[in-house]
């Protein structure tokens, strides 16, 4: 009989505990759905995760490039659903934001530059100079120095170099663009990943709109030079040594690493932007195959073997949505779905950030945010996600489970 009891008494517990996990239920559900209720404001607490953030700007010898936007208190006023969760979000508004060249988030803030910021490009001696969509593409640090990958355009020449931001020495030029008259700034990647305190991998491209014969994009199967290339950055005895990890890469804006594997998005022609998974040495196809076609509709070689073996994209966006950033999925979102890999997508064309389900090189789905601004570069914090748009402010939200 005792037993019995016993056994009726785990029963009971084993229910209300599973209830609790399940269903979250708590002897305070209802307080705290009613407390909910008037919450209509992002709880900011989840922004800061200090450990996650590395400054990149941190050595800068003048801080006061850039600017900071408040991100406490941003009132929640949209609702995106999705299978399993909803992510609720509020926008910040900042008329001074315009194409950012960097952000990052600084606890409670987002700091961020512009591309044609006056003040830094007047360091740089590029006054003047930041024509073809030009300008500052990106600022990374290597050990205890911060750096800008800048193009411009001086004399008909277009091109790009890498600037020490201490000592505002170039530490990487990049030749002329062959044929400049047809660059397009826009196109000259940018995307960056850090692999060591003294490494990183900085990604170039091919930036013009011309076809596929045009000598820009024949850059970047041309092993003599950094054009479409993701290049590896290294800090060897106070000297940055340059060399390249990957080729054939068309506009290549954002890199970032999930679990072992590295991955990048790059913008394709008319269709066909790309996400790819990267691996030292190969070559990623641009402009020799692509699942787009020139802008004019004109074809482009859609085998992966001829004329020579490239590597197929994980996913490739027909239409293109202008790929603009890569990172980490929010973590409910990559628990829901383990053991598969989560890899998450911004654009300026879609307006949008996609949530990439994949195994094993193999795409199983896909969700898709839909905003209504472009968005330039996105941070994903637990999960909570900062997105720096086009002109529009900065996209706050967190996402929930809806049961
Ligand atoms: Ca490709």
């Amino acid at each position: 009989m005792k037993i019995f009891r016993y056994i009726l008494y785990i029963l009971a517990l084993m229910t209300f505990t599973s209830l609790m996990v399940k269903w979250q239920i708590s002897p305070y559900v209802f307080f705290i759905k009613d407390f909910k209720k008037n919450i209509s404001i992002i709880d900011h607490s989840s922004i800061v995760n200090t450990e996650e953030l590395t400054s990149e700007t941190k050595n800068f010898k003048h801080h006061d490039f850039g600017s900071l936007i408040d991100l406490k208190n941003t009132k929640i006023s949209e609702s995106i659903q999705l299978n399993n969760f909803k992510f609720d979000w509020g926008r910040v508004d900042s008329k001074k934001l315009q194409r950012v060249a960097a952000a990052e988030l600084r606890g409670n803030h987002i700091w961020y530059i512009n591309q044609d910021n006056e003040e830094l490009i007047w360091r740089l001696g590029l006054e003047g100079k930041i024509t073809s969509n030009g300008g500052i593409k990106s600022i990374f640090s290597l050990s205890n120095k911060s750096y800008a990958y800048v193009t411009y355009v001086e004399n008909d020449c277009a091109t790009a170099r890498v600037v020490d931001l201490t000592s505002m020495k170039e530490v990487l030029q990049l030749p002329c663009l062959p044929n400049s008259e047809n660059a397009d700034l826009n196109g000259a990647g940018g995307g960056w990943l850090k692999l060591s305190e003294k490494t990183i991998l900085l990604a170039i491209g091919t930036p013009t709109n011309a076809n596929t014969d045009h000598e820009i994009n024949q850059t970047a199967q041309s092993d003599q030079s950094f054009w479409g290339k993701i290049l590896k950055l290294s800090l060897v005895n106070e000297k940055v040594i340059v060399e390249i990890f990957s080729k054939g890469h068309r506009n290549p804006q954002g890199l970032t690493q999930i679990r072992k594997s590295i991955l990048a998005v790059e913008q394709g022609p008319m269709g066909g932007d790309e996400i790819n998974i990267i691996k030292k040495g190969l070559n990623y196809g641009w402009p020799l195959q692509s699942l787009g076609s020139e802008y004019d509709l004109e074809p482009i070689n859609k085998s992966y073997n001829k004329p020579i073996h490239t590597e197929p994209p994980l996913l490739s966006f027909v239409p293109s949505i202008a790929a603009s950033n890569i990172s980490k999925c929010p973590q409910m979102y990559i628990d829901y779905y383990a053991p598969n890999n989560c890899v998450a997508v911004s654009s300026l064309r879609g307006k949008s950030i996609d949530f990439i389900v994949y195994k094993n090189n193999k795409v199983l789905f896909s969700e898709k945010m839909q905003f209504k601004t472009r968005i330039r570069k996105f941070f994903v914090s637990g999960n909570t996600i900062v997105a720096v748009t086009d002109f529009k402010g900065v996209i706050i939200g967190n996402l929930k489970k809806i049961l």
